[in-house]
């Protein structure tokens, strides 16, 4: 049977071959005592290339979540020894949300009532067996699709479209996080502001798309040199640099060998090579809320621009 060209079914096949592609990337947990059943799901999935793992019962399932955290999706059965599906969706959703992984459960009762207590205790679907294959690809695919949307959906709204950072919201979200990380380990850090000096002229020189190419420019060095720190642009030219360091001096000299190389640099944006130059603003290892150390950054910030600009003030 060959669905007819842009037919809902014809589109529905040609988003299943794309996924055959892509499906590596997802892997899926069977939960199954009963080992005919498991295996019968694990082949249904090999044919379409999802990476695949196997718990015997709720417990080892918790286990693996653990151990392997590529898998984006659980599928499992109703009546198991030691932790039963229900059980085991429970206990994933104090861990896991929706929105992490998916949860389809599996039982062959013919009671209505399964697939609603699935659902009712976090399970995003229900199957019942026996079922044909046709059902169990186009539900795995919908809850898979609907995954990677809200994976997409969440990188856009954490993203700076123009840089690729993280963006204002990414960055107080991140930073709380990690400075709660830092503190609680003594681990000393800083909060630097970084703003680019008179870029207004490069705007007025050499046009906005230039300006933008600098931004980008700008932001692979953040990437080359702050690496495992958090680097975000706030917005316009302001960008922001959370990281640790051995200690203060450290920081200070990752902070100003970065200033020191985009003064020296040639940013080569269409036919012109650009140089330009960023004040930067630091605070170290405080304990105030994130809210006030931006005001101290920024204060400093405002300080190195005062001193004539391209330098570090803490
Ligand atoms: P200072 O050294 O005092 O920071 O001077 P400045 O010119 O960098 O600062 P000012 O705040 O006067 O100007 C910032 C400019 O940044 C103004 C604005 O047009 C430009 N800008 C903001 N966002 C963007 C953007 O996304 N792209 C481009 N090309 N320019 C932007
Ligand atoms: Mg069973
Ligand atoms: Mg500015
Ligand atoms: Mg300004
Ligand atoms: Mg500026």
């Amino acid at each position: 049977y060959i669905p007819k060209e842009n037919s809902q079914a014809f589109l529905y096949l040609k988003r299943i071959l794309s996924w055959q592609i892509t499906n590596k990337d997802n892997a899926i947990l069977v939960v199954d005592d009963s080992s005919s059943a498991r295996n019968h799901v694990v082949e249904l999935l090999k044919r379409r290339n999802f990476t695949v793992f196997t718990a015997n019962n709720g417990v080892q399932a918790l286990e693996k979540l653990k151990q392997q955290k590529n898998i984006k999706m659980v599928i499992t059965d109703l009546e198991m020894p030691e932790m039963d599906g229900i059980e085991l969706t429970n206990e994933i959703r104090k861990i896991y949300s929706r929105e992490q992984l998916a949860v389809i459960g599996i039982s062959g009762a013919s009671n209505g009532i399964h697939s609603a207590r699935f659902i009712k205790n976090g399970a995003d679907d229900f199957l019942r067996k026996p079922f044909c294959p046709e059902e169990f690809y186009c539900r795995i695919t919908q809850n898979i699709e609907s995954l990677n949307n809200i994976a997409k959906i969440q990188h856009a709204a954490n993203t700076d479209y123009l840089t690729d950072l993280a963006n204002r919201r990414a960055f107080f979200r991140s930073a709380e996080q990690r400075i709660q990380g830092y503190i609680k380990k003594q681990v000393p850090y800083c909060l630097a502001m970084i703003d680019i000096d008179h870029f207004k002229r490069i705007n007025d020189q050499y046009g906005h798309d230039c300006g933008d190419q600098v931004l980008k420019v700008l932001a692979l060095y953040m990437r080359k040199h702050f690496g495992s720190g958090l680097t975000a642009r706030l917005g316009g030219e302001e960008f922001a640099i959370l990281m640790h360091g051995i200690d203060t001096d450290n920081l200070y000299n990752k902070l100003d060998d970065f200033r020191r190389e985009i003064a020296i640099a040639t940013i080569p944006v269409g036919e012109h090579h650009l140089s330009t130059s960023i004040s930067l603003g630091v605070v170290f290892s405080s304990h105030e809320p994130l809210s006030k150390q931006m005001s101290e950054a920024d204060s400093a910030l405002y300080s190195a621009k005062e001193n004539g600009r391209n330098q570090v003030v803490v």
